[in-house]
């Protein structure tokens, strides 16, 4: 029996194994919050109603106890469509000690110290539930669209988003080696494969950010597909966003309830285009808008911010200059100082949340943007035979997990996002 399903019980008897969240008592009746990891109910004790052991062992509870109750499912006398607990008999599994995690303010020091214990509070229940529903309908939207599921590896002797972000390992006798920064590159070859492929999985990036989207750790999904190009890519995109948003409507309404989410944006865009603007159209805004910002420069969070303050749908900046971008993004035919790149901003202050871009699918001139950007050569060979077999036109993106949760759950920060944040000065718990 789960909390989540009491409302099937009205009028039976139920038992919660669980937790107790919070008390308030009386004297002669107490109400206990209980919670079980798949909801929270309150659970109602009447001195007069029960034996003596139940009553003794409601008042002893302490805040995060762990318990088995049993009892009468009854409607909530104030609350339509709410059930409560009316106790008939409590085990006491073991009273906890003193929790250290208050109702009282705490500051995100200490939080993130108790973020083993922190991860209990209604709130944070609330956003791991989300991403898991972000994550199922990240892999459900792939799937009806024929993408298949590739794992790409974490240990990799080469760089996909630039050298200096590197976390270096050193690898038995094969020297220094590296963690993930995006699977793009593997999975490129997959798709020469299977088609349409994305991977999921934890990246690591050692930026020295201290802002509140950046982790060192993150999760990212990374898709690519064959005879895709630019425009379709981003459609591709547009289309898992809403797919992601229409789930988490449909799937969070509890959680987001919890967390005094404004659902209204999120509507809002599900009929609604996305704006597409090339680099140079976003430069202008910026500029009329009073940014000082100089072509060739990339959007900073204050930029991001100026691009969607009064969008109601994330906005595409596509077309980026080259020089700012890596060496396996494609050419733009049309001027080639430009590539056929996109990044997707969210709204609501969400930031970056996708970057994508068609790839160079031409041997001579990737292998001249390698050597150009002084990539080790023999590292990037199994690349660029990607372009000598039966190379293809092909797109793809990732999208950063944590970022997405965020904006869905409308968190602060996006170390609440994530079980066991890693930030540039924080390893622990
Ligand atoms: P990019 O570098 O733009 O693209 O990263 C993709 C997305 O990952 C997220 N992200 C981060 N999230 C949290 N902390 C970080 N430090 C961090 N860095 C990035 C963002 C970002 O949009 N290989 C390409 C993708 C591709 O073209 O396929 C890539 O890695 O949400």
């Amino acid at each position: 029996m789960l909390i989540k399903d009491i409302s099937k019980y009205a009028g039976q008897e139920f038992e919660v194994k669980g937790w107790l969240y919070n008390k308030r008592s009386s004297g002669s009746i107490a109400f206990l919050e209980l919670r079980d990891g798949s909801g929270f109910v309150q659970a109602v004790v009447v001195k007069a109603g029960v034996g003596e052991e139940t009553w003794a062992n409601a008042e002893k509870l302490t805040q995060e106890s762990s318990l088995i109750v049993k009892g009468k499912v009854s409607k909530h006398p104030k609350q339509e469509g709410v059930f409560e607990l009316q106790v008939s008999d409590i085990q006491v599994a073991q009273i906890a000690e003193e929790y250290p995690i208050t109702k009282k303010e705490h500051g995100p020091d200490f939080l993130l110290d108790n973020r083993h214990l922190w991860l209990r509070s209604k709130k944070q229940w609330a956003i791991q539930r989300v991403r898991d529903i972000v994550i199922s309908a990240i892999y459900d939207y792939f799937h009806e669209k024929s993408f298949i599921k590739i794992d790409t590896p974490i240990i990799t002797p080469n760089a996909c988003e630039g050298a200096t972000t590197l976390f270096g390992i050193q690898y038995f006798d094969e020297g220094e080696v590296f963690l993930s920064q995006s699977g793009q590159l593997y999975l490129e070859a997959a798709v020469m494969s299977v088609g349409r492929g994305f991977d999921f999985g934890p990246t690591f990036r050692a930026e020295k950010s201290k802002t509140k989207r950046h982790l060192t750790e993150f999760w990212m999904m990374d898709a690519e597909a064959a005879f895709v190009e630019h425009n379709e890519n981003m459609d591709i995109q547009e289309g898992m966003i809403k797919f992601i948003i229409k789930r988490c409507l449909e799937k969070c309404q509890e959680e987001l309830t919890i967390l005094e989410r404004n659902q209204e944006p999120l509507k809002k865009l599900l009929n609604l285009p996305f704006v597409r603007l090339t680099y140079s159209e976003a430069m202008e805004k910026l500029h009329s808008l009073g940014s000082d910002i100089k072509f060739g420069e990339d959007l900073g969070n204050d930029d991001e911010g100026l691009l969607t303050q009064n969008s109601d749908v994330p906005v595409f900046i596509h077309k980026w200059p080259k020089s700012i971008k890596p060496f396996y993004m494609k050419r733009d035919s049309a001027n080639p100082d430009l590539v056929l790149n996109d990044d997707l901003i969210g709204i609501e202050g969400a930031g970056e949340i996708i970057g994508g871009s068609q790839r160079e699918d031409d041997y001579e001139v990737l292998k001249a943007e390698i050597e150009k950007e002084g990539l080790k050569g023999p590292e990037y060979q199994w690349y660029l035979d990607l372009r000598k077999y039966g190379s293809v036109p092909h797109s793809g993106f990732g999208l950063g997990l944590e970022r997405t949760v965020g904006w869905m759950c409308g968190a602060q920060h996006i170390r609440e996002t994530i079980p066991f944040p890693r930030l540039i000065n924080r390893v622990r718990p």
